[in-house]
């Protein structure tokens, strides 16, 4: 789902509209195509989407969209309204990335958005999919949101932002090398 819904939607002969939405039905038929999920029906979809932690996926109104994670190379998604941040949020990266994340500020990198994190634990989480001890850094949201940057809710876990200049970024003291050593 995350495939077809975030990056590949050509490949199920899916049109995504501007919120990046696509019916059940047509989301179904094009999973179904695929070999070895013949099988599959709108329930099966609709329990996936239910029992997904990340709540990677939102039903409404017989359509469904993927809340966060698209690709540049599909047409761009609009996140919904831009809302108002909790002053503080945080973002895991790999140790390697840092130096440049200081320099350059946080950018989508192959995605639309640049994806933030409510907690610190769940920003460790999402960096140790490319370092087992990832930094985790701190965005200043209350001051970039104050400063006229855009910042979008995907989940109760995820907010999206198009680019985070350096300024707003540091290393978390808590996980932080060598602060965290000093
Ligand atoms: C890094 C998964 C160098 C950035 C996760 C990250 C998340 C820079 C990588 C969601 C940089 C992009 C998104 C710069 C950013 N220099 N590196 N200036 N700016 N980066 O995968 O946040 O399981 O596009 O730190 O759990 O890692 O798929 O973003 O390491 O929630 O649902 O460039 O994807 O969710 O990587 O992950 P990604 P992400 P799912």
């Amino acid at each position: 789902m995350s495939y077809l819904l975030r990056h590949h939607p050509e490949e199920g002969q899916l049109k995504l509209d501007e919120d990046g939405m696509v019916s059940l039905e047509s989301l179904t038929l094009a999973i179904r195509s695929r070999r070895g999920y013949e099988w599959v029906k709108i329930e099966h979809i609709r329990d996936v989407v239910e029992s997904c932690e990340k709540q990677r996926f939102r039903i409404e109104g017989g359509r469904i969209v993927a809340r966060y994670g698209h690709s540049r190379r599909i047409k761009p998604i609009k996140p919904g309204a831009p809302v108002k941040p909790p002053d503080l949020l945080y973002h895991g990266t790999p140790r390697r990335s840092v130096s440049s994340i200081l320099k350059e500020g946080l950018k989508p990198a192959g995605r639309q958005f640049v994806h933030l994190s409510v907690t610190p634990q769940s920003a460790i989480e999402v960096g140790k999919r490319r370092d087992p001890k990832p930094e985790v850094l701190l965005v200043d949201a209350a001051k970039a949101h104050t400063d006229g940057i855009a910042f979008y809710r995907a989940t109760d876990d995820i907010y999206l932002s198009e680019y985070i200049p350096p300024e707003y970024i540091r290393v978390s003291r808590q996980t932080g090398r060598p602060t965290s050593q000093t």
